[in-house]
């Protein structure tokens, strides 16, 4: 393990005790550094309007993490809070404890982080049997010198950081697990059941990111990731850059949806790149979806052209505008400003 947290202050007090003032980056003036792609105007506004942005599923999750950022508290703190509603919900089967499992019915877990202000990340991917895979991505950040860890090592380090286990796979999901099993081929063993109740998935993965009324960012994404996806499977939501991304002097982005095209595309980082550049959330969610057309793999590609899977992004700029949108029309997104919490319509790029 490294240095506790603790035991880094004291040496950092001794060292300056001793005359040595360590230059941490937190003291460069990163406004007087050549930033960002764009040519854009890029505004650092001292204050912003307080907002916190997430997928649909994250409508109640959005007020607690806003009702912390206003009351001053960090902001991937308060979105991690947000996200932890979902993840230890039963009836989210998209996110921790009730998630669809893996092909062999094992629930896996993704999440990752970004913390705007000290320009950290923490990730785990195929984790099993904790519940809450956000905090265990931000514990990754907060104490190791890593950003990301898997598998069987991803859940030893939670143990070891004292999250407890626990069998993921409730009855509801495991019977929609064998459901899918017995109906995936006729001449198999297993009889089809006669019920012929739909598999219900509920509105997927879970995308978070705030501003604080000092311009400060967050972001996370959680998920079950593809249900019957093959064993070890990741998507895209614990990778940095894909999943979520957070440039402290610009904005945050998330996505959900089919992680494969937003992997290829890494558009939550395209999409800040886009908003450095100058455009307003929105419209670099939109912009961010027309590089995933444009990569698309033909097998991929219905006979109208059109892509056979849909994907979602959203976005929040430091001064607290936002933005939302669907590659098909008819999505939505959650967000809380000082209006309140409320679903808005997410802008989209094919009419369904
Ligand atoms: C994944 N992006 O694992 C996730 C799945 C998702 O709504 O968002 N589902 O690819």
């Amino acid at each position: 393990m490294p240095v506790s947290r603790r035991e880094f202050l004291e040496k950092s007090a001794a060292v300056a005790a001793a005359g040595f003032v360590p230059r941490l980056p937190e003291a460069f003036d990163l406004t007087s550094h050549p930033i960002g792609i764009g040519s854009g105007p890029l505004v650092l506004p001292s204050r912003a309007r307080p907002c916190v942005v997430s997928s649909s599923n994250g409508i109640r999750g959005v007020k607690v993490a806003f009702d912390r950022i206003v009351a001053g508290e960090d902001p991937l703190d308060a979105v991690i809070a947000g996200v932890n509603i979902q993840e230890l919900d039963p009836d989210d089967q998209s996110v921790g404890l009730g998630g669809l499992p893996n092909e062999e019915g094992v629930v896996q877990l993704d999440a990752s982080c970004m913390h705007g202000p000290t320009r950290r990340a923490g990730s785990v991917a195929a984790i099993e049997d904790i519940a809450t895979p956000s905090l265990v991505a931000k514990a990754v950040m907060d104490y190791t010198d890593h950003i990301m860890l898997v598998g069987a090592g991803a859940k030893k380090f939670a143990k070891a950081m004292g999250f407890k286990e626990q069998n993921l796979l409730t009855d509801k999901t495991r019977q929609d697990w064998l459901r899918w099993k017995a109906r995936l081929n006729a001449n198999d063993a297993w009889l089809d059941h006669d019920d012929d109740v739909k598999i219900k998935f509920t509105t997927g993965t879970i995308n978070m990111n705030a501003v604080t009324a000092t311009g400060d960012l967050a972001s996370v994404t959680t998920t079950s990731g593809m249900a019957w996806k093959v064993p070890g499977r990741i998507g895209d939501s614990p990778i940095i850059g894909a999943g979520q991304y957070c440039d402290n002097l610009v904005g945050a982005a998330g996505s959900t949806g089919r992680g494969e095209a937003n992997i290829k595309t890494c558009a939550s980082f395209l999409i800040v790149e886009f908003m450095r550049g100058g455009l307003a959330p929105q419209a670099a969610c939109l912009k961010a979806l027309e590089r995933v057309v444009a990569m698309t793999e033909t097998r991929l590609m219905g006979p109208n052209g059109r892509p056979k899977f849909d994907l979602e992004f959203y976005a929040v700029a430091k001064d607290g505008t936002f933005g939302g949108a669907t590659l098909y029309s008819g999505g939505k997104f959650a967000v809380c400003d000082e209006r309140g919490a409320r679903l808005e319509e997410a802008a989209f790029l094919l009419r369904r």
